[in-house]
């Protein structure tokens, strides 16, 4: 217990998700004083927040764990794609073996986070009072730490109960034969949906753009088979990092409209047999920069799901003859039973495209077409991706200045992982760098190794401060817009894009390539860590190169 009890260290990590986990234990390996802080009473980050019924992982075993020998040697998954609740099994077995919870302070917030000029460090105002300081400030926040949730007239009239799919009670709810509104039916929306019709009286799905759902083709997994498959993962580990995605492949390098039909429609078929996010991330090298490559997948997507609905209204609601936007730039989602509900008596679908939410009375929620009474809100309206919870976190860097402040018009940052005038910090699975268009674990470990590495650098070069160079952040801004612009990324609505959330600068806000990124990490600390501004411990500068 040695670890908490002093009160300035080298790094605090904020924030025990994959990246932090991660973090707190290369650094400690590494020898230095680092603590970890988390709100949560447990580790896990998303999958301690997000914890309503049917949340789980779309990524398959064994792509969603760490590649550390002594953690997946000693681990089972029941299921291909496990829910949340053993994935905080996980992050209590990682701790555990890597001997993790003495340098973890939890159930603590960081109220606020300022950069002191006079003695280079960060110091931390904490929820309980306490005060911690430190020479380097890591935030691990993850991608989605902000909820959002719509500014509708009336939620405080209403007199059920509500809430956000990422702040579902601890003690759970209990969703049998309650009336229950859905609003949003994004990945949290679809999965909340299967589990509310199994038990809800009455379930309404407030749709406003259809989610283009993948089937996930979920299984049991036993220990013999996962036994025999542990001899793959080493190769699958090494693959991950040198995929797009962070997957265990990537898409093919053929178009798809260098190919006949019945070879596209072979290899769509088989991507749809696999189960999964493959028809998304292993399917022709055109599917997201090319619209007539894309289409072709639509039509395929919406042909297979129409045929599990019988209702020609309900069927061009949930899977439009027109694409609602190209298959893939919003991020698809998995579903089991998802197109099935509709067809149940106590399941029903509000579209509102056609029929806006105008107010929440007391008793429920009015559109153009009346009112849905309902005694329980879902709100699974998603997230303030990538700059929500790290501007919430009060950070003030050089002068005083707030993230809020520097990202009021732009998003701004260098390697998605610095700031200029934020000296001495570093977030990780942060904008700008591919933390959406990765799985954690992956990017967690790319960039964890890289700061780690950065760390361990200064300490050697006798370094105690760097910071972005506001060029090097310039540059770097404007490469992930233009790699986006390459993409049919932008003909979305999406989070992807910051256009979920009014008043958001609309840009890509994530790097669309994990190991087009580590690449560039790489060759970036190859060249002394260039593009960061430093000063040695007797004050001379180092230009930036
Ligand atoms: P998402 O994917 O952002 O989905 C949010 C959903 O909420 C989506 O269907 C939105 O419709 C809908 N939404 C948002 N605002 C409103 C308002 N004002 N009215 C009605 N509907 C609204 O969040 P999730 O939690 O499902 O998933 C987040 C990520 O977690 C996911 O991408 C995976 O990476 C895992 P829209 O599409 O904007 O029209």
């Amino acid at each position: 217990m040695k670890e908490t009890c002093s009160s300035d260290y080298d790094a605090v990590i904020v924030g025990a998700g994959f990246s932090g986990i991660y973090l707190l234990h290369k650094l400690r390996q590494a020898g230095f004083d680092v603590l970890l802080i988390e709100a949560a009473k447990q580790p896990g980050g998303i999958w301690y927040w997000n914890r309503y019924p049917g949340a789980r992982v779309d990524s398959q075993v064994p792509l969603y764990e760490f590649s550390i020998p002594e953690l997946w040697q000693s681990w089972e998954w029941s299921e291909r794609f496990p829910g949340w609740e053993e994935l905080r099994a996980y992050f209590r077995h990682v701790c555990d073996t890597l001997d993790l919870w003495r340098a973890m302070r939890m159930e603590t917030r960081v109220e606020s986070a300022q950069f002191d000029e006079d003695t280079n460090r960060w110091r931390l105002d904490l929820g309980d009072g306490g005060k911690v300081s430190a020479r380097f400030l890591l935030p691990a926040l993850g991608f989605a730490s902000k909820p959002y949730i719509p500014d509708i007239p009336g939620l405080g009239d209403f007199e059920g109960d509500w809430c956000h799919t990422a702040r579902w009670p601890q003690e759970g709810i209990d969703l049998s034969g309650r009336r229950i509104a859905l609003i949003g039916t994004g990945a949290s929306g679809v999965q909340v949906a299967q589990e509310a019709a199994k038990c809800a009286r009455q379930l309404t799905l407030f749709q406003r753009t259809p989610i283009l759902a993948l089937p996930m083709r979920q299984e049991k997994l036993d220990a013999d088979r996962q036994l025999r498959e542990k001899s793959d993962y080493p190769a699958v580990f090494e693959k991950r990092l040198t995929t797009s995605g962070g997957f265990e492949c990537q898409s093919l390098d053929v178009s798809a409209l260098a190919v006949t039909e019945e070879e596209r429609t072979a290899h769509f078929e088989e991507l749809w047999q696999q189960g999964g996010l493959r028809f998304w991330y292993h399917n022709f090298a055109d599917l997201l920069t090319n619209e007539i490559a894309n289409r072709h997948a639509y039509d395929f997507w919406r042909d297979k799901v129409r045929a599990r609905i019988c209702d020609p209204d309900l069927a061009e609601r949930l899977a439009p003859s027109e694409p609602p936007h190209p298959f893939g730039t919003k991020r698809p989602s998995l579903e089991q039973n998802y197109y099935d509900i509709f067809a149940q008596d106590n399941v029903t679908l509000v579209d509102l495209k056609e029929s806006p939410i105008t107010r929440i009375s007391a008793v429920g929620i009015e559109t153009g077409q009346g009112e849905v009474e309902c005694d329980l809100i879902v709100f699974a309206t998603g997230f303030d991706a990538g700059r929500g919870g790290l501007i919430d976190m009060n950070i003030a860097g050089r002068g005083g200045l707030t993230l809020g402040e520097a990202w009021k018009s732009e998003i701004k940052a260098y390697l998605g992982m610095a700031v200029a005038r934020f000296p001495n910090m570093l977030f990780a699975y942060g904008p700008l760098s591919p933390s959406g268009f990765s799985n954690g674990p992956t990017s967690a470990e790319i960039q964890g190794d890289w700061i780690c590495d950065f760390l361990i650098w200064l300490r050697d070069n006798g370094i105690d401060h760097f910071e972005a160079d506001p060029q090097a952040e310039r540059s770097w801004t404007d490469m992930v817009a233009q790699a986006g612009s390459m993409t049919l990324f932008p003909k979305a609505e999406s989070w992807y894009m910051g256009a979920n959330i009014p008043g958001k600068p609309r840009q890509l806000i994530n790097f669309p390539s994990v190991c087009g990124y580590a690449a560039m990490c790489h060759e970036v600390a190859g060249h002394d860590y260039r593009g960061f501004i430093k000063t040695t411990l007797s004050g001379t500068e180092d230009a930036p190169r």
